[in-house]
């Protein structure tokens, strides 16, 4: 079992796809395990951005990232870290394959409504940001359902 953190950037809030997004990890088989809405303070966002800090991008990225509410959204499942990243899509809305978030909703390479952990140290150190508290312990029943234990 993988737990990963992704976020619906602010437009994608600001655009009223909360609830479709979330719906796609849902419909996958994906268990929610941690949820918030929150405008996320500059340090928490730095600190999470801190990989891209030498990117020409860093300045608008931050800026962008706070200029609104986001959902921070943990979710767990076998595999979860790459299954999300394959749901999301690549980065530029406009090249990313219809069918993933980025390719269905999006056109923009800075506004790509979503982001998700790109491995398992990523998301534990993201998960530890964002949901320093913790996530939740318990699973669905629907989970048994949903991956094959014999296999
Ligand atoms: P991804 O893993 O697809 O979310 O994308 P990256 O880690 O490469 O980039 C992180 C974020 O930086 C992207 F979600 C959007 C932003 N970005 C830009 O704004 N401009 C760029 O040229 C590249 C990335």
């Amino acid at each position: 079992m993988e737990t990963t953190l992704v976020l619906v950037k602010p437009d994608g809030v600001q655009r009223g796809r909360i609830g479709s997004i979330l719906a796609r990890f849902e419909a996958k088989g994906l268990q929610l395990v941690g949820l918030k809405l929150l405008k996320p303070e500059a340090s928490l966002l730095e600190a999470h951005y801190a990989v891209h800090a030498e990117r020409p991008f860093y300045g608008s990225l931050l800026k962008f990232m706070g200029s609104g509410p986001v959902v921070a959204v943990a979710l767990r499942g076998e595999g979860a870290i790459a299954v999300v990243r394959n749901l999301v899509g690549s980065t530029n809305g406009a090249e990313a394959a219809p069918g993933t978030i980025r390719g269905d909703f999006g056109m923009s390479k800075s506004f790509n409504l979503i982001h998700a952990s790109d491995g398992a140290e990523t998301a534990e150190s993201e998960l530890a940001l964002w949901f320093a508290e913790g996530t939740l312990d318990e699973s669905l029943d629907s989970l048994a359902w949903v991956n094959d234990p014999e296999a």
